[in-house]
């Protein structure tokens, strides 16, 4: 089976919330030795996108958008212990990341905090739906570098602003980055964000750039 077929075939396992053949694709794309990244990112993600667009045109309901989602989650446990550490040496620096409360999408944090550990940076995983105060508490007890926080809903965006303000009250030395499919770089911006990242990719790129400045 050629890397296009195969990156094909997680796409479209996810689109079908078919989840034993995820589970194949991942296991067949490790076998033939693909880059687990890239399956992931061209392969299953895009199948979500997909999701995504059906569930928005209402081609599709929610339960469907739910066996992708797992299907993408079975698939992306198969492929994670491949990635090969991209860094070697002293840590890079410390992440605490987590989805907003009331926000329970957590399959794009998982995929970021997955790349910031394969780039070296030590990353502390709070969840979905984290209240402020946990990141706090967390951030404190690492000493971390950077707070990272992702929401998905326009109604769950109040948090990472809630997230920024309490950072200051406490008066705490952290970069804060967000994400998620609900964020951009004015919301950023807007609330004091010390950075975005649109994807996986620019979230590693942006979390070395805070812990350089
Ligand atoms: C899968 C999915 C679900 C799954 C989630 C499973 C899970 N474990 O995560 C389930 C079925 C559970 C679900 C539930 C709901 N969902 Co939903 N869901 C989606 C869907 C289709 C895909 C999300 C996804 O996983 N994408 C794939 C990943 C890889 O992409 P990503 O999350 O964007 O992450 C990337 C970047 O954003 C970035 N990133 C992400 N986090 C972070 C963090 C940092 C720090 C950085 C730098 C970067 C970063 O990097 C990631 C990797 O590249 C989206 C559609 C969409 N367009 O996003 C709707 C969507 C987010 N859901 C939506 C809604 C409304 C809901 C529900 C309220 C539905 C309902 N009526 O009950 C509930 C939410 C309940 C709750 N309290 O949270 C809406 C939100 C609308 C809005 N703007 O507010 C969307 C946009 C669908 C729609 N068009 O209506 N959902």
């Amino acid at each position: 089976m050629s890397k296009e077929d195969i990156l094909r075939m997680a796409m479209n396992a996810v689109i079908e919330g078919d989840e034993d053949t995820a589970v194949a694709a991942a296991k067949k794309a490790i076998a033939e030795g693909l880059n687990p990244v890239e399956v992931i990112t061209e392969g299953l993600s895009a199948g979500m996108t997909k999701v995504g667009d059906l569930f928005n045109n209402e081609e599709i309901s929610l339960p469907f958008v739910i066996v992708a989602a797992d299907a993408m989650t079975k698939a992306i446990a198969i492929l994670e212990p491949h990635i090969p550490p991209e860094h070697r040496g002293e840590k890079v620096g410390t992440v605490v990341i987590g989805t907003v409360e009331g926000d329970i999408h957590d399959i794009g944090k998982g995929i970021v905090a997955t790349m910031l550990r394969v780039y070296g940076f030590e990353v502390h995983d709070l969840g979905r739906d984290v209240p402020v105060q946990a990141f706090i508490d967390k951030a404190k007890e690492v000493n971390a570098d950077i707070i990272g926080s992702s929401t998905l809903m326009t109604t769950t965006l109040p948090g990472q602003k809630a997230l920024q303000e309490a950072i200051q009250a406490a008066g705490l030395k952290v970069k804060t980055m967000v994400g998620g499919a609900a964020t951009n770089q004015q919301w950023a911006d807007k609330i004091g964000a010390n950075a975005y990242g649109e994807n996986a990719t620019e979230a590693v790129q942006k979390a070395k750039e805070l812990v350089q400045q």
